[in-house]
């Protein structure tokens, strides 16, 4: 249909009088005329014609706001739900820096107590006080570890190094975790095990079980030549009795998970 050929309605409502009945009554009822006429194009509006397009447009409105409304429900929808991801996402990256942090700490190279020194995934105490071997080795004891076990020619470097540092004078020697007080030469270390025969440093004429200043002989062993020794050669045998200071062994403590 051509814009020309568009019908515009005038509708008059109107009200039959002189009937009070009940409101049931139909004589109540309320009529509508509706006359329909149909306008030139070229003429501007008449009040009715415009009338009814307000009231058209009135009819259109409801239906678009409630489009809007749909719309505007749907864009806060997304809006909150892009809100929740994005805070999502932070709390999951916020998670992976922990986990990296904590991965971190668990491969980072095991520490050892104040007055310990690390080496090889071990911690070393080497004492100031000098006491008998069986006391030493209490000291040690008490402290979770043992007197030293030396079972790599590498340990026994790094030993043979620093007690050469610690030493005061030549007779300012370490107690090691070896004695053959149970047997005669059979050696044996603190832990029970036996001595690996490929693998001693024992000075040269050692170990000689000397009795000049022990009856009982010579059943522990120290370490330790100030003024350095051919091919790290430097273990004593030495009575058990004498008052040395000591070498402490024990495993470095496992890096522990910090509360996040
Ligand atoms: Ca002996
Ligand atoms: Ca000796």
């Amino acid at each position: 249909m051509s814009e020309a050929e568009v019908l515009y309605s005038d509708v008059k409502f109107t009200r039959e009088r002189g009937n009070t009945g009940t409101a049931s009554s139909p004589a109540e009822t309320t009529y509508s005329e509706v006359r329909i006429s149909k306008t030139q194009p070229s003429t501007g509006l008449t009040a009715d014609s415009q009338q009814q397009l307000v009231s058209n447009g009135r009819s259109k409105f409801p239906s678009e706001t409630v489009a809007l409304g749909v719309v505007s429900v749907l864009l806060a929808a997304a809006v909150i739900a892009l809100g929740l991801i994005s805070h999502k996402n932070m709390e999951l990256s916020q998670r992976l820096t922990e986990h990296d942090a904590v991965a971190k700490n668990l491969t980072d190279e095991p520490k050892c107590e104040e007055g310990w020194e690390l080496h090889g995934g071990k911690c070393y105490n080497f004492s100031i006080d000098s006491l008998p071997w069986y006391l030493s080795r209490k000291q040690c004891i008490d402290q979770h570890g043992d007197l030293v076990k030396i079972d790599s020619r590498e340990e026994q470097t790094f030993l043979e190094l620093k007690v050469r540092e610690k030493m005061n004078e030549d007779e300012d020697k370490f107690w090691i975790g070896l004695t053959d007080s149970e047997t005669e030469d059979t050696w044996l270390w603190a832990d029970g095990s036996p001595l690996d025969t490929s693998l001693t440093f024992w000075f040269s004429g050692e170990p000689d079980n000397w009795t000049g200043r022990d009856s009982n002989g010579e059943d522990c062993v120290r370490m330790g030549e100030k003024g350095g020794t051919p091919d790290l050669k430097c273990w004593f045998d030495k009575s058990c009795k004498e008052h040395h200071r000591h070498i402490c062994e024990k495993e470095a403590a496992a890096a522990r998970l910090k509360c996040v």
